[in-house]
């Protein structure tokens, strides 16, 4: 059973072409694709036919966050997440290693696993590597991750190393638990290694031995400098199998996944167009904008005349920026609409420039035409 073929490498980066199928995804995922993330069962401020219509059919949702509220079991009884949240879609869960893991006092690291407190009342909870398997078996998503431990940014060598070691030995345990219990979900394995050449190099290669159906690459986007994430993905990379689909978690900005691609990743995730459309930060073909600034209060045109999703065909940069002004819940609707049409046509695009076989030459035009700041 092979979910994912490879349809064409660009012959002058490493980018890549591919189709990913997942039981819940009633078409090919087309890659390289960008899924939003629904924490807790929503892409915050979207309904579900948005994103279809945006074109979206995978999404992520968070195993931490869903185990505390409404719990897996009640999701178990709804008959899975996707029926659960009415998604028509494939899902993806995230193991809750890195949820745990940014709960800095409120969590306990052992060779078992993460004892946590809840963010919502306190209360105590443990999450080992089969542990979360169980959990991410009862929300049901086509995808699942192994249970890791990522470092943060900055960490010494023998802190980045322990962790790394670690996250080798829980996967090592996902594996051998989700083969007992005989799921069809795919689970992927995490490659970490932080800012180590031959940490990252260690675990590559010790994840792709592991024969997940995919590969992750964790640990980046954790504060570091985009040039270092570049630089963590160009010493995993030549060591993740060509015939595997490569997840980098976390990223990123439109510039850090133009320049990911050309390395060879195939899918991502990142909060960034649903966190920053609520604070009213529009990403448009020129960069980054806020709609709030004076600018904008007698701008009546649209907030990026060369996007077409809806909310640009209708609605004024000025209109915009009065709701955001009034805090009317329209504002953060709109705003987050109109930046996941952004990502969903940057991959659109970047799917073609790899087809046309142009992608080096496309990409250097879209980073200079985003503008020097990678944000
Ligand atoms: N591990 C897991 N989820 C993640 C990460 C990781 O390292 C990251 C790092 N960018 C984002 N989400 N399990
Ligand atoms: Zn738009």
């Amino acid at each position: 059973m092979t979910s994912f073929t490879l349809k064409g490498v660009s012959s002058d980066t490493g980018a890549r072409r591919g189709e990913l199928r997942l039981p819940h995804a009633s078409l090919p995922i087309q890659t390289p694709v960008f899924m939003p993330v629904g924490t807790l069962g929503t892409v915050k401020a979207m309904t579900q036919e948005e994103l279809s219509g945006l074109g979206f059919s995978l999404i992520l949702g968070n195993t931490y966050h869903l185990y505390l509220r409404p719990g897996h079991e009640l999701v178990r009884k709804a008959g899975g997440l996707h029926k659960f949240i009415a998604w028509d879609g494939a899902m993806l869960t995230d193991s809750g290693g890195f949820q745990v893991f940014s709960l800095q006092d409120l969590r306990k690291i052992t060779e078992n696993g993460a004892a946590f407190k809840s963010h919502i009342d306190g209360s105590e909870h443990f999450f080992s590597p089969e542990r979360s398997i169980e959990v991410q078996h009862a929300l049901g998503a086509d995808i699942i991750m192994a249970f890791d431990e990522c470092p943060p940014y900055p960490s010494t060598y023998e802190q980045t190393q322990s962790a790394t070691e670690r996250t080798h030995r829980w996967l090592t345990r996902c594996v051998a638990y989700h083969k007992e219990q005989a799921s069809e979900q795919l689970l992927f394995g995490i490659a970490q290694g932080g800012t180590y050449e031959s940490l990252r190099i260690e675990s590559a290669q010790f994840i792709a031995a592991q024969d997940t159906p995919g590969i992750a690459i964790g640990g980046v986007s954790v504060g570091e400098p985009p040039e270092k994430m570049l630089e963590a993905v160009s010493w995993s990379m030549p060591y993740i199998p060509k015939e595997k689909p490569r997840y980098l978690m976390g990223v990123g900005t439109p510039q850090d996944i133009l320049q990911a691609v050309a390395q060879g990743v195939d899918m991502f995730d990142c909060v960034l167009p649903t966190r920053l459309g609520r604070t009213g930060t529009f990403y448009t073909m020129r960069g980054r904008i806020n709609i709030k600034g004076s600018r904008y209060t007698e701008d009546f045109g649209p907030v990026d005349p060369e996007c077409s999703c809806a909310v640009c065909r209708r609605y004024s940069a000025a209109y915009l920026r009065h709701l955001y002004k009034c805090n009317e819940i329209l504002a953060s609707r709109l705003t987050t609409y109109h930046n996941l049409a952004h990502y969903a046509q940057l991959m659109a695009d970047i799917r073609d420039a790899i087809e046309r076989d142009d992608y080096a030459s496309f990409m250097q035009t879209r980073l200079a035409q985003y503008g020097r700041k990678n944000d």
